[in-house]
């Protein structure tokens, strides 16, 4: 099963950013896309509910020192 959930990430201030970010997303289990947009400060990821819910790629987001809200 894929969820894709949206997030707006705070933060984020340069194309380093938007990278470190879209790096960490690719590396949580479960995640299988991750695309992050400075321009909007938005991402989209793809993510198996059964390896990982959307708090919890929040927090992996807040982790990394941004902010991070699920949208939908
Ligand atoms: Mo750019 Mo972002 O110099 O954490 S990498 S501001």
């Amino acid at each position: 099963r894929t969820l894709i959930g949206q997030f707006t990430i705070g933060g984020m201030t340069c194309a380093a950013c938007v990278n470190s970010v879209e790096g960490i997303l690719r590396n949580l289990p479960g995640v299988k896309r991750a695309v992050v947009a400075l321009a909007t400060s938005l991402g989209e990821v793809e993510y198996d509910p059964s390896f990982i819910s959307k708090e919890d790629i929040v927090s992996a987001i807040e982790d990394a020192g941004f902010e991070a809200s699920f949208v939908q």
